[in-house]
């Protein structure tokens, strides 16, 4: 809450200008500490301003009215600071009420190319800014990997459902200003293993445990090691783990080899003290004899001399200080004898265990593996060990929380006042120093193709669609994109190197809820380890009675080339394992989602593959300029934006939508300069 909780949730640093605003503003970031301190204040109090208040356009007007005094003496920079944060998206962003009309005069025309969350964020601010925006959609809906399933009472997001932290999330802002039902997601998951039954709470702590040792262990091997590379190869994350693992079994061989080493030295010790011992008491009892024999043939004093009376007597008491001394030292190795042996007890009550894991510990760990190709959206083997989770910094904190209404009533709020072509499916990007030529063709009246021109185009197509375009080129595959000229080589091994994953949903409808109704997710864990992505997490979020099963890893692709009655099957017999044959009702409606087939995604969501980096994300989000006969760089045409494009938060809807505000920011800075 306060000033600094709305800069907190503006992703901004409260004390100090970024690199971006020193950039944008020469002058104050020159001009030492009282002139930053001003603009800090009047950024920070405008900020607050916006998002108490997201529901109705921040004006300069307003905006000057209620920053207090002295940050209002200065008209002009709260003008300059009011249209930076407009225009990168930090203010006025979303559905609000304007004050102002949109300018009437368009400056510049538009087109983007998908309606995803992106397309749709970029296409609403440049409206905004008063371009002239169309936006060209494939589908008969807008949303794209945002999708909602919607019949009689059953409510279902087969693509993004999750809003992954609410603090510094854009989403949050949205939420206030339509009608979003945000449900923070309980996290507790029970497990029930292969043979449907629950998986103990203290073994699956202790696998949890041994699971994020892994990881670390992983981490540690790559960034303290510096273990990323096997010749000249980069490793997986997956590799990494195997190894460790393995390493971890040979380390408990190694243990087992040791124990048995130290029972062997202390059975070899007890054995030489006991012969020790046998001596000592041979010794005893001849000292003992020799003793009694002096006794026996003692001579009284006087009858030979005193000298041999002395020596007869030093005698006798030397020979019993030796049995004292070696009595002695025969306890001493005798309470050493008796610690041995409890020792050697010890080691062989407490034999080290045969092996790392069990079988059936192992296909719990799989379950967590499982759960990371999930987050992920491809398998572990995939997956670059030095960059995997190179956003870790960047995730939001607060509640996870899911959208009960449904997510796509966000896309389809921000379609407000927007010329949107749904069905129009992007053949052919032309772009060229002039402006640009997208080709079209309607899906609904085949055969008919339009062509739009325009000074720029935004290119918001996935990764999947991407990849697909720059590696037929020349082809005649249908539903690919052409662009022409073709995109520069960096984009194009960029568009390459990047991963882009797969994740299924299968959601199942039933009329009676047979589940724990306060847990909202459960665990099945599989019975190899290959099929440990299939169906290893089940949702139950909605408040009606859907289950939501999730399909990932290996298992995401593999199901896309089965049918819908095998997928159907499977879910129900996991269920049925796990509930019993008799409480688990047929669903009465099923969806499966095939997100890899489908033409206009080819995938779920961008990973960060071997041999890839977090800077592929911003070669991805480069404009491109079109190549001119003139020695003289042009204005870039051709800018992208998408989940794929934004370094800090990919994957994510919250990431696709500050993607497109960014772009919104750059086009209006290349072609609508500063009021
Ligand atoms: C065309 C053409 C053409 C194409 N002509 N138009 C949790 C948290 C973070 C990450 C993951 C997860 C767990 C996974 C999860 O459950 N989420 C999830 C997500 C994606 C998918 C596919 C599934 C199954 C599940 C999930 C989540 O909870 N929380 C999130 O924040 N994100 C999640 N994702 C990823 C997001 O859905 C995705 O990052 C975001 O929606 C992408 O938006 P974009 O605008 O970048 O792409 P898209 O919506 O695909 O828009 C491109 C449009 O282009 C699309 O409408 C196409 O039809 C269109 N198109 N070809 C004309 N030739």
């Amino acid at each position: 809450s306060g000033q600094e909780g709305a800069v907190f949730q503006s992703r901004l640093p409260f004390n100090k200008m970024t690199p971006n605003e020193e950039a944008c503003f020469p002058d104050i970031s020159r001009s030492g500490i009282l002139g930053h301190r001003v603009f800090l204040n009047i950024r920070n109090s405008l900020l607050h301003m916006w998002v108490d208040n997201p529901k109705i356009q921040l004006s300069f007007e307003i905006a000057l009215k209620n920053l207090p005094p002295p940050f209002d003496s200065e008209p002009s920079l709260v003008r300059r600071v009011h249209s930076f944060l407009e225009r990168h998206g930090f203010i006025n962003f979303g559905i609000f009420k304007r004050l102002k009309p949109i300018p009437a005069k368009k400056l510049g025309k538009v087109i983007v190319i998908g309606a995803g969350i992106s397309g749709l964020a970029v296409a609403h601010q440049l409206q905004q800014f008063g371009m002239d925006v169309i936006v060209l959609e494939a589908r008969d809906r807008v949303g794209g990997r945002i999708s909602t399933f919607r019949k009689n009472s059953y409510i279902a997001d087969v693509g993004a459902m999750v809003v992954t932290g609410v603090y510094g999330n854009p989403m949050t802002i949205l939420s206030k200003q339509i009608g979003m039902d945000l449900v923070p997601i309980q996290q507790t998951c029970p497990l029930y293993g292969p043979d449907g039954k629950p998986v103990p709470k203290e073994k699956d702590d202790v696998i949890e445990r041994e699971f994020n040792r892994l990881l670390e262990s992983a981490s540690y091997l790559s960034h303290r090691l510096d273990f990323n590379y096997a010749g000249d190869c980069p490793v997986s994350l997956g590799d990494a783990l195997e190894w460790i693992i393995s390493m971890q079994e040979m380390q408990v061989m190694h243990k087992r080899g040791q124990h048995m080493q130290e029972i062997i030295a202390t059975q070899t010790k007890i054995i030489e003290q006991r012969r020790r011992l046998k001596t000592l008491r041979d010794t005893i009892g001849k000292l003992k004899n020799e003793h009694l024999a002096m006794i026996n043939q003692r001579k009284p004093k006087g009858t030979d001399g005193d000298l041999k009376y002395c020596y007869q007597e030093f005698n006798i008491r030397n020979t019993q200080i030796k049995m004292e001394e070696t009595i002695s030292t025969f306890h001493d190795l005798h309470a050493e004898e008796k610690q041995m042996l409890a020792k050697l007890h010890e080691l062989e009550q407490n034999r080290p265990s045969d092996v790392y894991l069990s079988s059936r510990d192992r296909l719990i760990l799989d379950w967590h593996f499982a759960n990371l190709e999930f987050a992920n959206a491809t398998r572990l083997n995939n997956l670059s060990l030095k960059h995997w989770d190179q956003d870790d910094d960047f995730e939001f904190i607060g509640h996870h929380t899911t959208v009960r209404n449904g997510y796509s009533c966000v896309p389809v709020a921000l379609t407000e006042n927007l010329d949107i072509r749904v069905n129009s499916a992007v053949k052919e990007i032309k772009y060229g120093t002039k402006g640009v030529e997208v080709v079209a063709e309607n899906l609904k009246t085949s055969n008919s193709q339009m062509t739009y021109k325009a000074d720029l185009v935004v290119c918001t197509l996935t990764l999947g669609v991407l990849k697909v375009a720059v590696a037929h080129k020349e082809s005649q595959q249908s539903n690919t994109v052409k662009f022409d000229p073709p995109l520069p080589d960096w984009k194009q091994q960029a568009i390459k190197r990047l991963g882009f994953g797969n994740l299924n949903k299968v959601v199942l409808c039933f009329d009676r809820i047979f589940w724990d109704p306060n847990a909202n997710l459960f665990g099945h864990v599989g019975s190899t380890t290959a099929s440990r992505g299939e169906m290893f997490l089940f949702w139950s979020i909605s408040s009606s009675p859907v289950l939501l099963a999730l399909v990932a890893g290996m298992a995401a692709n593999l199901v896309e080339s089965v049918t819908d009655d095998i997928i159907i099957g499977r879910c129900m017999s996991v269920l049925k394992n796990i509930f019993g044959n008799t409480s688990v009702p047929q669903p009465k409606e099923t969806v499966v989602t095939r997100w890899r087939s489908d033409p206009w995604a080819r995938g779920s969501y961008s990973y960060v593959s071997v041999g890839s980096s977090g800077s592929d994300y911003d070669l991805l989000a480069a404009p491109v300029i079109p190549p001119s006969s003139k020695d003289a760089e042009g204005l870039p045409r051709l800018f992208f934006a998408g989940e794929h494009t934004i370094r800090n938060y990919p994957a994510t809807v919250h990431g696709a939508y500050l993607s497109g505000l960014r772009e919104a920011g750059r086009i209006a800075d290349y072609y609508l300069g500063y009021p």
